[in-house]
């Protein structure tokens, strides 16, 4: 650091950072003239943007500067958050926002000759996600900051992000998300970098004690980069970090030695194997691929981060055994549990700790969160690949196993089918790695993200392990959202109608204030302005349907919304059948009978993974279904189908507000949470639902009288799946007529949607859909109904969002610090 006779200095010329709108002004210019080399001559909406956000980059990073000052003198516990998933969406709204400065930005871009809407719209989603777990991952990030807890986020820089969907032809086609052209909000730290070893050999030697020694040798070495993102807290000035790694070539002499010798071509090629572990984020959700790439990410990431935070910790001078007092690390599923095992190999090969000593730091320092349920999702990977890619690792992977196998042994003697069914290593050809197995074992919490999914997991796939160490080692920590963005920055005019009866916008921090507002659900003033701010959404999305698809939707009617990623367990064929079956109903009737129904808008968006099939083939039939019903003049206003193109968070901050009816319909049992069901009824529309994950959390908090739930219950699942395969399976006859218009071509070749039928009708309808279709039906007809007494439906809807306070991210992360991790909040003094 600076001497002391030079720091008065540096004082004198701290940045101090704007607080009005013409400070802001003078940044922006400043940042046209200098960083973008441009002027008020060419400075066009995309420049105003870029110099509007270097301006509040600078203004984040003094801040992030004194956050991490603050956190590292307290010497207080840190809490580390790893995940391969960040979903960020849109930075800038939510920076002017946090930092209390969006009147600022505002005046100040108005005053440079530019509207705030249309600067906010430039840019670019960070879309380091897939969908429900990378979000949660950013609405954590949030919270972390907001509750001043000291927290870092740790993830892969990936140069494309999910893919961008387009569709043609009623096809999903993938087009690449480059996204890093301009990106001002992180920071790249080439100082900040971490060599990391892959493949290569373990030779045993003896230490002067005797002690066996495991050195892991040759193979090669990849350079991992900092890039750091500052993470502002709402109304407080702590700011956190997102350290995101990017992979390199490594600089050393093995290079030099082959561009010397003139290998210049394969010395390029090297360069370019090494920065394709950071190159594109699999878009896979709920669902493991088993590719060797992604272990060397995994991995990549894993010990970078672990060197980072060891480094940080050995700084601090302190005993091993001390190493859990200081550092909390949060596994978001199992993406990240090797790096239980890169602990145990650090402080074990590296340290000379003792196995039983490092064991006992690495357990009491990890957490693992369980996303699924789904078989097809949790992580095995090939011993073989193991051993070649990780050799040493794979070595401690098997001495974790064999001491916990020999644990098991001893608690439950002679059971040899319970030490097959728990072994880390499954004994199949070929052999595999559990890997939410080995994260059970290597931590001292497993949680699940909602009641219903965290039991589940206690009663099936983790049930040997909870007779094992015992029930107090699993929790649930249902999941959350942060209102900041899914309340205040989506629906800027909610927010503030209820900040004007709720006593300002304390809310957003503390939401369970809430409750305020329900005395109003019956106040005539309070629900015209609710209603009049719903339609006003309604209108900016069907203006948005209009430019983007050429479709006229008529505002007035109900906005039926499902959104999502396509997946059979989340069931959009059972809502598309449902579409169908409307749509014949509405086509038999007498056109006087049909003046009497409901208009309603039937609006889809999700991307598919670009290998999942079934998955394509239901977006290619909702949008065959949207042609025809679309043009059909029979039908008008009373039936839209719309399938908006490449969902993301951006959009869904435009969609969210404007629905009134939300679908979360997944088969019993499947959904571990869903979070977006939050964010719809935060937002003041209603829910169709089965009795699935938080949705039966959301149906005790708001009330059974205000949301729309049908279909089978989880526990009566495995029975009827059991039925459909060996007993008979009678397709709901109502469904067999939207197979039968399907099949006749209506909606376009059949032979395109032969797999969706056949699924249902001839392969054991494994999701249900058949089994639910009737409920599924009788239940929309009764939203119809309802939702034509509008005066009640917005009295239910007020009620909803007042009893929502327990979704907060805030009361979740909370969960987390006080039950999981052990840290306290630093406050900031001022
Ligand atoms: N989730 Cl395992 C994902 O988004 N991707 C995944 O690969 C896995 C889970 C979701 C899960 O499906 C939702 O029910 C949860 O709400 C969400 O994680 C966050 O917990």
């Amino acid at each position: 650091s600076i001497p002391e006779p030079q720091r008065e200095a540096w004082t004198k010329h701290q940045v101090k950072g704007f607080t009005d709108a013409d400070g802001f002004e003078k940044e922006v210019v400043r940042h046209v003239e200098t960083s973008l080399a441009r002027s008020l001559f060419n400075c066009d909406e995309g420049a105003a943007y870029s110099a509007a956000a270097l301006a509040f980059r600078d203004r984040l990073i003094t801040e992030w500067n004194k956050t991490q000052q603050r956190q590292t003198f307290s010497d207080t516990k840190r809490v580390y958050y790893l995940s391969l998933e960040f979903l960020m969406g849109r930075a800038f709204d939510n920076a002017i926002l946090n930092l209390g400065l969006k009147d600022v930005a505002k005046e100040g871009l108005t005053e440079l000759g530019f509207r705030i809407e249309d600067i906010i719209e430039q840019e670019h989603d960070a879309a380091l996600g897939n969908g429900g777990l990378g979000r949660l991952a950013a609405c954590f990030l949030d919270s972390l900051a907001s509750l001043d807890y000291p927290a870092w986020g740790y993830g892969l820089r990936y140069r494309y992000g999910i893919f961008k969907q387009e569709i043609i032809n009623g096809y999903q086609v993938e087009v690449p998300d480059y996204w890093l052209d301009f990106n001002p909000w992180e920071f790249p730290r080439h100082d900040v970098t971490v060599d990391i070893q892959f493949y290569g050999s373990v030779r045993k030697s003896q230490d002067e004690n005797g002690k066996s020694v495991a050195h892991w040798e040759g193979g090669e070495i990849v350079t991992a980069v900092a890039y750091d993102v500052p993470i502002p807290g709402y109304a407080t000035p702590s700011t956190n970090n997102l350290r995101l790694w990017s992979s390199k070539a490594s600089s050393g002499e093995f290079d030099f030695q082959k561009f010397n010798n003139g290998e210049y071509e394969s010395s390029v090629a090297d360069q370019q194997r090494a920065e394709t572990i950071s190159a594109v984020l699999y878009p896979n959700d709920n669902l493991d691929r088993g590719k060797e790439l992604r272990l060397k990410q995994q991995y990549f990431w894993v010990a970078a981060s672990l060197h980072d935070i060891v480094r940080r910790f050995k700084k601090s001078k302190r005993q091993w055994s001390e190493f859990p007092d200081q550092v909390a690390i949060q596994l978001n599923d199992t993406h990240p549990t090797l790096a239980i095992v890169e602990l145990q190999r650090i402080l074990v090969d590296i340290e000379g700790l003792e196995w039983d000593a490092a064991w006992n730091i690495v357990t009491s320092t990890f957490g693992y969160t369980n996303h699924t349920v789904l078989p097809e999702a949790l992580e095995k990977w090939p011993v073989g690949l193991f051993q070649h890619l990780l050799p040493r690792h794979l070595q401690i992977i098997y001495d974790i196993n064999l001491f916990f196998l020999q644990s098991v042994e001893k608690k439950f003697p002679g059971d040899r089918d319970l030490l097959t069914r728990v072994s880390i290593i499954e004994e199949s050809q070929p052999k595999m790695v559990r890997m939410a197995f080995l994260a059970i074992v290597g931590s001292h919490k497993v949680n699940g993200v909602a009641e219903l999914h965290s039991d589940l997991i206690q009663t099936t796939i983790f049930r040997d392990f909870v007779s094992i160490f015992g029930a107090d080692k699993f929790t649930n920590v249902t999941n959350g959202i942060t209102p900041r963005r899914w309340l205040h920055q989506a629906n800027p005019r909610l927010s503030e109608l209820i900040a004007s009866k709720a006593g300002g916008h304390d809310f957003l921090k503390d939401l369970t204030l809430l409750n305020k507002i329900e005395e109003y659900a019956g106040d005539k003033e309070f629900k015209k302005e609710w209603a009049e701010i719903k339609y006003a959404n309604k209108v900016r999305l069907a203006r948005y349907i209009k430019q983007t698809l050429d479709v006229t939707v008529n505002p007035a009617a109900l906005f039926d919304v499902q959104v999502k990623r396509i997946h059979e367990y989340k069931r959009q064929q059972l809502n598309i059948f449902g579409v169908i079956h409307r749509y014949l109903t509405l086509k038999a009737m007498s056109p006087e009978e049909r003046k009497k129904q409901q208009p309603r808008v039937s609006i889809f968006g999700g991307k598919a993974a670009p290998g999942y099939w079934m998955a394509k083939q239901i977006i290619h039939l909702i949008n065959n279904v949207g042609a025809v019903v679309n043009k059909d003049a029979d039908i008008g206003d009373l039936l839209k189908v719309i399938f908006l193109e490449d969902y993301n968070v951006s959009k869904a901050e435009m969609i969210i507000p404007a629905s009134d009816l939300s679908e979360h319909i997944s088969t019993a049992g499947t959904e571990a949470s869903g979070t977006s069901n939050m964010k719809f009824v935060l937002n003041g529309g209603l829910i169709i639902g089965t009795c699935d994950g938080a949705n039966i959390e959301i149906t005790r908090e708001i009330g059974q009288e205000n949301i729309f739930l049908f279909g089978t219950l989880s526990e009566d699942v495995e029975e009827l799946r059991h039925q459909h395969t060996y007993g008979s399976h009678n397709v709901d006859s109502n469904l067999t007529k939207v197979f039968e218009a399907i099949q006749n071509g209506t909606f376009g070749e059949p032979n395109d949607f032969g797999a969706m039928v056949a699924a249902v009708r001839d392969h054991g309808d494994y999701y249900l859909v058949s089994d639910d279709f009737q409920s599924y039906i009788d239940t929309q007809n009764m939203v119809d109904t309802e939702y034509r007494n509008q005066d009640e439906w917005v009295t239910k809807c007020i009620r909803s969002v007042a009893r929502m306070g327990f979704f907060s991210s805030d009361r979740c992360i909370n969960e987390y610090a006080e039950g999981i991790w052990n840290v306290e909040p630093l406050a900031v003094k001022n």
